[in-house]
């Protein structure tokens, strides 16, 4: 083992073995099979960074610390294995911890291991380099959060990470390492055997029989059922058994934005053409790893058909979810389920039996005539080609290139780019779509675009809105530097939401507006990958096929017009000027 030294051993005279504590590090992360690290070298990790590339993990180093984060975050929702990110002390871990809040907020598993000051100085608050108590900062942001003082323990340190990342509701943790830990030295036999490879960290949770009988008798009674998928289904990768769910039971579902392609967007029960028909018609809904949160109208008012804004709908809810705190959240759950999703999907089908009734054949049909309707409207709107490009002739062509290369991952953030792309492109493929999640946060795309194209190998497209893409755009260099097969296209409309914004009194600029006709796709050139700049869907088309068959870093600057979309995309209503009218 190279991370072994020699040293004479005081008593005997006679060399024995001893490891320190960055190699245990390494060799405890290896033994637990994580390969990449996502993080930003300084004191006191940089030689970590450069022990651990040598030991044969990947490090993937970016320009700010967020974005490695994020990167953590999307690596664990993709591989059901936490994603690991690493930082320097004080404001290196501060720029991280954003990240793992977001990635605790979403559900996806994550370590945020950040080298910390001395403790002694740090408590007596004598003024050390970045001093900060980065651990009871961490705390009320994450899952679990927990520091190693001493060599012998880095092994269970990282265990109950691990532990902690992935069991029953996957999240954030956070992992305090001193610098003085990464020196100090131990017994290298010792040392080894310290080290623990968790078995079995995500225990299959096989929900209650009465609990599966309680649901049956719900669904069987249904004459408007619904399946509602969220991204902790998609996050469960029980996709054959989703699949098997929706197909036998022939019970219509909506995925929500990540758990698009569970199954493809084009199959026939998919309703998500219908979604503002169907979610106030039904009456009994099944949320499979879906919360009733902001994105859901929290189960309530007019989305659910409640007569007031608080009102709740007619619906009953059967709910899957791994926290058996979820239920109740927000309206009451007539049939809580709770256990893993393959598990509970697994059980509810059994339980379902082979002589299932498919639901009333006049549900089915008002839902396939409103899709019908409202697709034949989209395929209209899809059809124009106005001067500038609005989101949807520009989304037509990312539309069509999803279709021709399923295994593409689609990354997405904005306002009016994020709700468009939403509804225009059609997924295919499970886990397959990446965006702002639950906060709807701006700056996840560059850090999920890398370690998308990282975990996977696969193509990358990343929609971003020209603020959002702005929060991350650094990393292209970090998506040159590893020569990437990232596509990004900022849909560029000169704002905020829009570029039409006027300061009344002259002078600067309104706060929502940018610099006009920017050239981002020189941001890409900058650092030796391609840049593009389009104004047609047939520059925009050839600019993507290009990208995605050379596999090159490629930025297109997809000029929109600056009048398109509206104030906050879908979400205008949330604007505190907007309540205050109703
Ligand atoms: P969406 O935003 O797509 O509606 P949410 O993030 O609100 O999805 O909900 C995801 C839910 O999935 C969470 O309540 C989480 O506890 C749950 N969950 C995550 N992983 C699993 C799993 N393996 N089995 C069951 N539930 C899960
Ligand atoms: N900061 C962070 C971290 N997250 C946020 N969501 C916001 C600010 C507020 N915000 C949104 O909710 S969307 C958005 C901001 C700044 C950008 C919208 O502009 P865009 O997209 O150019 O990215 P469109 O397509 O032009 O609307």
């Amino acid at each position: 083992m190279s991370a072994v030294s020699e040293k004479a051993a005081p008593t005997t005279g006679e060399a024995t073995e001893t490891i320190d504590g960055f190699h245990l590090l390494i060799d405890a992360l290896k033994l637990n099979d994580i390969d990449t690290i996502f993080a930003l070298p300084g004191i006191p990790i940089t030689d970590f960074t450069r022990m651990a590339q040598a030991e044969g993990i990947r490090m993937v180093t970016f320009r700010h610390e967020q974005h490695a984060g994020n990167a953590a975050a999307a690596a664990g929702f993709l591989t059901k294995k936490p994603g690991i990110c690493m930082t320097v002390s004080a404001p290196g871990f501060l720029n991280g911890l954003t990240a793992l809040a977001n990635a605790t907020t979403n559900c996806f598993p994550m370590i945020l291991i950040s080298g910390s000051s001395e403790r002694e100085i740090v408590d007596l608050q004598q003024g050390d380099y970045e001093e900060m108590d980065q651990l009871a900062i961490a705390k009320p942001l994450c899952k679990a959060a927990f520091r190693v003082l001493h060599a012998e323990d880095i092994g269970v340190g990282i265990a109950r990470a691990i532990r902690s990342a992935l069991s029953g509701r996957p999240g954030g943790v956070y992992l305090d390492l001193p610098a003085k830990l990464f020196a100090q030295t131990m017994d290298a036999a010792a040392g080894k055997k310290s080290l623990i490879r968790v078995v079995d960290p995500a225990p299959a949770q096989i929900p209650a029989p009465d609990a599966v009988k309680r649901a049956v008798d719900l669904l069987k009674g249904a004459k408007k059922p619904l399946i509602l998928l969220g991204k902790g289904a998609a996050y469960a990768q029980a996709d054959a058994q989703i699949r098997a769910l929706v197909e036998q039971s022939g019970i219509p579902y909506l995925p929500m934005s990540m758990a698009k392609g569970l199954l493809p967007d084009t199959h026939p029960q998919c309703a998500s053409a219908a979604r503002s028909f169907v979610l106030p018609e039904a009456d009994v809904v099944v949320l499979i790893g879906a919360r009733l949160n902001w994105l859901l109208s929290h189960g309530k008012g007019k989305t659910w058909g409640g007569s007031g804004a608080k009102a709740a709908g007619g619906q009953q809810f059967i709910q899957i979810d791994i926290s058996p705190t979820e239920a109740d959240s927000n309206v009451p759950t007539a049939a809580p389920l709770v256990g893993d999703v393959g598990s509970c999907v697994s059980a509810l089908l059994a339980g379902m039996g082979s002589g299932w009734a498919k639901p009333p054949a006049e549900w089915t049909a008002a839902i396939a005539e409103r899709k019908d309707k409202n697709l034949t409207k989209m395929a209209e709107m899809l059809g124009k080609n106005p001067a500038p490009m609005n989101f949807h002739s520009a989304l037509n062509v990312i539309r069509d290139a999803i279709k021709a290369r399923p295994d593409a991952i689609l990354v997405n953030e904005g306002a009016n780019t994020l709700d468009f792309t939403r509804s225009i492109v059609d997924m295919y493929q499970p886990r397959k779509r990446l965006d702002v999640g639950t906060w709807g946060i701006m700056g996840i795309g560059m850090g999920f675009a890398v370690a998308a194209a990282v975990v996977t190998g696969k193509p990358v497209i990343a929609i971003e809105g020209d603020s959002a893409f702005g929060f991350s755009g650094m990393e292209v260099e970090t998506i040159c530097r590893y020569n990437l097969p990232v596509c990004v296209i900022v849909f560029n409309n000169n704002g905020v939401y829009k570029g039409t914004d006027v300061n009344p009194r002259g002078g600067d600029m309104a706060p929502t507006q940018f610099v006009k006709g920017a050239r981002y796709e020189m941001m890409m050139q900058a650092f030796g990958g391609v840049g593009v700049k389009a104004t047609t869907p047939a520059e925009l088309a050839k600019a993507l096929d290009e990208a995605v068959a050379s596999g090159k870093p490629t930025l297109i600057n997809a000029i929109i017009d600056e009048t398109a979309g509206t104030e906050s995309g879908r979400i205008t209503s949330l604007n505190p000027s907007a309540a205050k009218k109703k």
